[in-house]
């Protein structure tokens, strides 16, 4: 019996299981050329595709969505920039609020004027604590945010926003560097993190090369998130399933 996403996540988490989130960007992935990296999720056992992006033009995102649901049983999760980026055709929502930021709109307002709309779409909502860490750069998270990201070396700003996340009954964290961001969120940020919360850790943004996944899941993220390294190599991708699934603490067949 399916018991939904949010079932699964907890389950590999209890089970020490870190888990491989591929980002597809629908403004970089046209469905007609999606069959190569569905394939390479497939072989590379992908735990989980998340669709959207802080900024999305194209209006391709649901025939993106419909397409891996019909050729893949990997769960699709909505990674909306925005209320227009939610789609029925997903599995779940990152229901994100920006927890790092003090803009009131990504903190509640888009939520209350979008709230019809996404109780009716049916999807499983995954209230989710969305924390934007410094990467070295502007990125389009931290830009279109309007909120500042939180400084990379400020452990205990992230640690305590972490807490409050989980206090105010968010499921699940997810820290970002931003996508392409220059510096990825390093290790010690995430350890500091994983280590005061027990609800799953998502971390991405910036991660390039397997060794990085691998060092965050050993500092404590569940499941990590990659999209710009793999939209320019989709080679990594197996490279990248390997890494973060060896970190795991029981054998991930
Ligand atoms: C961005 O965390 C994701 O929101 C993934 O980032 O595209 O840099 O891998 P990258």
């Amino acid at each position: 019996m399916n018991q939904g996403v949010y079932h699964s996540i907890i389950e590999n988490k209890k089970k020490g299981k870190r888990s491989f989130a591929v980002l597809v960007d629908p403004d970089k992935t046209r469905v007609s050329k999606a069959d190569d990296l569905i394939a390479r999720c497939i072989d590379a056992k992908v735990d989980y595709i998340f669709v959207g992006g802080s900024l999305v033009v194209s209006d391709h995102l649901e025939d993106l969505v419909k397409y891996i649901k019909k050729e893949c049983d990997i769960p699709v999760l909505l990674f909306p920039g925005s209320p227009s980026q939610v789609t029925p055709y997903a599995d779940a929502l990152l229901y994100l609020s920006l927890i790092s930021g003090r803009n009131p709109e990504l903190l509640i307002g888009q939520h209350v004027v979008s709230a019809p709309v996404v109780r009716k779409s049916g999807l499983e909502i995954i209230s989710t604590g969305y924390m934007v860490v410094d990467g070295g750069a502007p990125t389009t998270v931290s830009y279109i945010s309007n909120a500042n990201p939180i400084p990379a070396d400020k452990h205990e700003i992230a640690v305590c926003t972490a807490m409050a996340g989980e206090m105010l009954g968010m499921r699940q964290i997810y820290m970002d560097a931003g996508s392409g961001a220059r510096t990825p969120i390093e290790e010690s940020m995430i350890h500091a993190v994983a280590t005061q919360i027990s609800i799953p850790l998502i971390v991405g943004g910036g991660i390039r090369e397997p060794e990085k996944a691998y060092r965050n899941c050993k500092a404590g993220a569940d499941i990590i998130v990659i999209g710009n390294a793999i939209e320019k190599d989709l080679s990594l991708i197996k490279e990248m399933g390997q890494a973060i699934h060896s970190s795991s603490t029981v054998s991930v067949s």
